[in-house]
């Protein structure tokens, strides 16, 4: 059982960065009568936000020769069938119409949407379910849709980059660039994977970034500034209308300028501020810095994934007095490799199971 469910997990990975928000999925359809070889007859996924579901797909790739074994078959589904009319009509509906015999699935979908009603439905048409098959690796695929639909927040990535002696930067004049190209073009990686990607307001000022993706292929994502006080200079690369921007300020009672492509958004916290993310589907946000803000998230306990580069470089001593300290890791080790010169530790936020 486990081996078709690992083939429906790799078949939804085919979907990395095409699918957003939706979930990545995966289905295998095996004829397995009682006393013979099982046989996979069908597979597919759900290739592209707004197309066909996983299990249509895999409906349509059974051989026509074949559809009638169907009431013999399982179909392995990484996640519940759904039972709504999205942009796509209920897959629940098109396993009952083709009489799949069948359905394993590996994680239930918390979209208040499904939640269990595609199971119900199945069962009420005298399907046999079972749920719950390598869920874990079902969970981490999925990451970031399980945390916006369970907590009601975008997945959270706090990145930094730190120098031998443990900073992450000066205040004393221009950036300090403290990791090499490869790390540099792995990060405008990461940003074009994330729906969003949040500066507090020291990094805007003193660094004035882009916060595209020019170093790699990707999309580019929405920009999230916090500026509570509506302090920034409205010159900044932020406000250049090149991408969306949103910026969460403070100022109840005043008319932020306007700029073509620039939210402005009044909150009173950072939570509050998640909320609103959340209600604008942004399922993921990578933090960039500074300290500050990569600070308010650690202590709040509102983070996923540390992806933490530690460079030779040292800022020195000379540089001390303006010398912006690295926060302190926490969560699980995860990772660690060698980005050209630099290493990188990714370190999880995994709630004790
Ligand atoms: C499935 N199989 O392959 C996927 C599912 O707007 P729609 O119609 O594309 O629906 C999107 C929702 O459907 C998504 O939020 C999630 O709950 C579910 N995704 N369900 O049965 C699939 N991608
Ligand atoms: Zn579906």
């Amino acid at each position: 059982m486990d081996q078709f469910m690992r083939r429906a997990l790799e078949l939804a990975t085919l979907g990395r960065g095409q699918v957003s928000p939706n979930p990545m999925v995966g289905c295998v359809i095996v004829y397995d009568p009682e006393g013979a070889e099982p046989r996979i007859i069908g597979e597919g996924w759900h290739q592209r936000y707004g197309e066909a579901h996983a299990e249509r797909n895999a409906i349509a790739s059974v051989h026509p020769e074949d559809t009638h074994l169907l009431p013999q078959s399982t179909a392995y589904v990484t996640l519940e069938p759904c039972s709504h009319y999205g942009k796509q009509p209920p897959c629940a509906d098109l396993l009952i119409e083709k009489r799949v015999g069948r359905v394993v699935c590996c994680n239930d979908d918390p979209n208040p949407l499904v939640a269990g009603q595609g199971f119900a439905k199945l069962r009420a048409a005298g399907i046999a379910v079972e749920t719950g098959v390598l869920s874990e690796i079902g969970r981490e695929l999925n990451a970031r849709f399980f945390t916006f639909f369970e907590q009601n927040r975008p997945y959270i990535i706090l990145k930094w980059a730190e120098t031998s002696d443990g900073f992450i930067g000066a205040t004393d004049s221009q950036p300090v660039k403290i990791t090499g190209d490869l790390a540099n073009r792995l990060v405008h990686r990461w940003r074009s994977e994330e729906d969003g990607i949040m500066v507090g307001t020291n990094t805007a000022r003193l660094d004035n970034p882009r916060l595209n993706t020019r170093l790699w292929p990707g999309k580019n994502p929405t920009r999230i500034v916090i500026d509570n006080q509506l302090s920034l200079d409205q010159n900044l690369h932020l406000f250049d209308g090149s991408q969306p921007t949103i910026v969460y300020h403070q100022q109840e009672n005043k008319v932020p300028t306007n700029h073509p492509n620039v939210i402005y958004s009044f909150t009173q916290s950072l939570n509050h501020s998640l909320e609103n993310l959340h209600q604008r589907k942004i399922q993921s946000v990578l933090v960039e810095g500074g300290a500050a803000l990569l600070q308010s998230f650690i202590e709040a306990g509102l983070w996923d994934e540390m992806r933490v580069f530690r460079s030779r470089m040292m800022l020195g001593k000379e540089r001390l007095g303006s010398a912006i300290k690295a926060p302190v890791v926490q969560g699980a080790l995860s990772s660690r490799e060698m980005v050209g010169e630099d290493e990188l530790t990714i370190y999880k936020n995994s709630p004790e199971k």
